[in-house]
């Protein structure tokens, strides 16, 4: 895929010529049309008006917290929906994806209500229930989230720290330096008006000094987190909406179905009843594949056959949740390419109907991104705003690419809520996003 990287001013003239904060940064491209684009083989979006909401009959399947693990979820189907961005559907063709493995950890980010009590201590994540499936050396949860996180980002981490330090090492500080540093910057992602931010901040007072790799690397975390913390925020569920419905939007492959079974595992640790909409209607290995999650963290699963109408079974979904007293309700979506009217209207459609429900829902629309794209996420944000109004983000993938700081450039821009960040498929790598950390870990510095 071509990426686009914003131009930028030269340094030189920047620290010469012009004030540190004027305006300067470039809009990135708009989106670029997705090569190969919209999957022939996909069926067409239903078509059913969004009136007809009970055209079609709708399963319940009931989850059982206390399946034993050996009988629950078929490997192949934690990832079967993935597909490219492109487009391509490669149903049954996508490498199996390794079991999630089941904790119940919790943070400090799912309060229930906004009230003091709320904002009190996080209490400690209770040990890991099931044992891992997955052979490792150290079990993830036992980790920490720390270490996780730093693991994840290392490649991230190590793009830049390499930079830094190959910069940095026995050097003074002058202007050829600062713009090779900048450079290094914003081809990590992090955008224009960051990566011009950090350099002047490195400069001040320093120019023609020596200055070690550990001091930029220190000034780079304080301004990437000066950046990052406005936009930090817990998801709140106020329980006073009860279904709280979350929807969940995103591109395929992004992590949407993924992140709903993480979710819901976090949730479910928090006793609160969990209800899953499979308004993936397009291809039936999205709908198993919520089933699966569903199942495994005890949380009862609405769907209905392939090709359905999705606004229909929200609406449905929103009526049973109501009668059975669920707390929350995660509606999953299919993916959705950005630059596909038809899609985006589906998706449009899907919001109208639920708001016909509840006119304060969805409470949440999270729009799930995917690290590993880069500037590409931008397009993805403007244009899924546009659709159905997003609240808030979650970042997963931070652990497959040196692209995190994509997540910086995005929260300089659109200045939304992250929630939430993944780091791994397992269901303990999704954690509530926090700026100091996600700052130090992306420069490579230490707890
Ligand atoms: N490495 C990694 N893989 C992830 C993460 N989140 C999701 N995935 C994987 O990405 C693939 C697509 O996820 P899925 O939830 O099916 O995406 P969807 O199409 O948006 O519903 C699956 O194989 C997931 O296991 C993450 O944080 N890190
Ligand atoms: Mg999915």
């Amino acid at each position: 895929m071509a990426e686009t990287k914003p131009d930028k001013p030269g340094f030189l003239s920047r620290l010469f010529g012009r004030k540190a904060d004027a305006p300067t940064a470039p809009e990135p491209a708009p989106a670029t049309p997705q090569a190969g684009g919209e999957p022939e083989a996909m069926p067409s979006p239903p078509t059913t008006g969004a009136d007809d909401l009970t055209a079609a009959p709708s399963t319940v399947t009931t989850a059982s917290p206390d399946t034993p693990e050996e009988n629950k979820t078929p490997p192949e189907l934690a990832g079967a929906d993935l597909q490219p961005i492109e487009g391509l559907d490669p149903e049954g063709t996508n490498p199996q994806e390794p079991l999630p493995r089941i904790v119940t950890e919790h943070g400090p980010e799912l309060r229930l209500d906004i009230t003091a009590a709320d904002l009190g201590t996080p209490e400690p994540a209770p040990a890991e229930v099931l044992p891992s499936p997955a052979p490792e050396t150290q079990p993830a949860a036992a980790r920490g989230w720390w270490q996780r996180l730093t693991e994840g980002m290392r490649r991230t981490s190590s793009s830049l720290s390499d930079s830094v330090t190959g910069l940095f090492t026995k050097r003074r500080l002058d202007a050829a330096t600062l713009e090779e540093l900048e450079d290094a910057l914003v081809q990590a992602d992090l955008g224009v008006p960051t990566a011009m931010r950090i350099t002047e901040a490195i400069s001040a007072g320093r120019y023609n000094k020596e200055i070690s790799p550990q001091e930029v690397k220190t000034i780079l975390a304080g301004e990437v987190e000066k950046t990052l913390s406005p936009v930090a925020q817990p998801l709140i569920v106020d329980r006073s909406n009860k279904p709280f419905v979350i929807l969940m939007i995103g591109v395929n492959g992004a992590g949407k179905t993924t992140t709903i079974g993480k979710l819901s595992q976090k949730f479910r640790s928090q006793g609160l009843k969990v209800m899953l909409a499979a308004g993936d209607t397009f291809r039936a290995a999205a709908i198993e594949q919520l089933k699966v999650w569903g199942e495994r963290v005890g949380a009862p699963v609405l769907s209905r056959e392939q090709g359905a109408d999705a606004a229909g079974l929200a609406y449905d979904a929103l009526q049973e949740a109501k009668a059975n007293g669920s707390d929350v309700l995660l509606i999953d979506t299919a993916g959705r390419l950005q630059n596909k009217a038809g899609l985006m209207a589906e998706l449009e459609k899907i919001v109208r109907v639920v708001k016909k429900f509840d006119p304060s829902a969805p409470h949440a629309t999270l729009l799930v991104l995917d690290a590993t794209v880069g500037q590409n996420a931008m397009s993805q944000v403007e244009l899924f705003q546009k659709a159905a109004g997003v609240t808030g983000l979650v970042m997963t993938k931070l652990d497959g690419t040196a692209r995190g700081g994509i997540l910086v450039a995005l929260a300089e821009k659109f200045r939304l809520p992250v929630h939430f960040i993944g780091v791994g498929e397992g269901v303990e790598d999704l954690e509530p996003f926090t700026a100091r950390d996600f700052a130090k870990a992306i420069a490579g510095l230490d707890s």
